[in-house]
């Protein structure tokens, strides 16, 4: 009998142990840091997301996107800097800005700097918000942080 209570002890022991474990692995943070130039299309980068995923972006570098060469940071312009039209990829989001999203397909969601639930499967695409990237200049260091939420017990 005693041996058998220190059986179930030791077992009770391990069980709590390995709920911990998995307690403390199921939200997987990772960080990446990736370069985003303004003279490309959509960039693939190594942040992939699974299923639901927290994302939290931050950014440092400087862009222009029209032949005057206006510098800006990630986060864009309000007001249209090209003489020519708008050329903004999506226009929810400023001229120039930093977009990001998850499906390369035709239904995008799209998100930019700070914080975003995202829901979806694969790599986080980026770009300028700029349809003309001939005439672009500059890039943007992407620190990326992704928090998956598939795996919460
Ligand atoms: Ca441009």
């Amino acid at each position: 009998m005693k041996i058998i209570s220190i059986i179930l002890v030791i077992f009770l022991f391990n069980c709590a142990e390995l709920l911990d474990f998995l307690k403390q692995n199921n939200v997987k943070v990772k960080k990446y840091n990736v370069v985003i130039y303004a003279n490309q299309d959509w960039q693939e980068t190594p942040a992939i997301i699974d299923e639901k995923a927290e994302i939290t972006m931050e950014a440092e570098g400087n862009w222009s996107m029209t032949d005057n060469g206006t510098n800006f940071d990630a986060t864009g312009l309000v007001t249209n800097p090209s003489a020519w039209g708008d050329y903004r990829f999506d226009r929810n989001f400023n001229h120039g800005a930093l977009i990001c999203t998850v499906n390369s397909g035709s239904n995008k969601q799209i998100f930019t700097l700070g914080q975003s639930s995202i829901i979806g499967n694969g790599p986080i695409w980026c770009r300028i918000n700029d349809t003309d990237i001939k005439n672009n200049v500059g890039s943007q260091n992407l620190k990326i942080k992704i928090k998956n939420k598939a795996y919460n017990l």
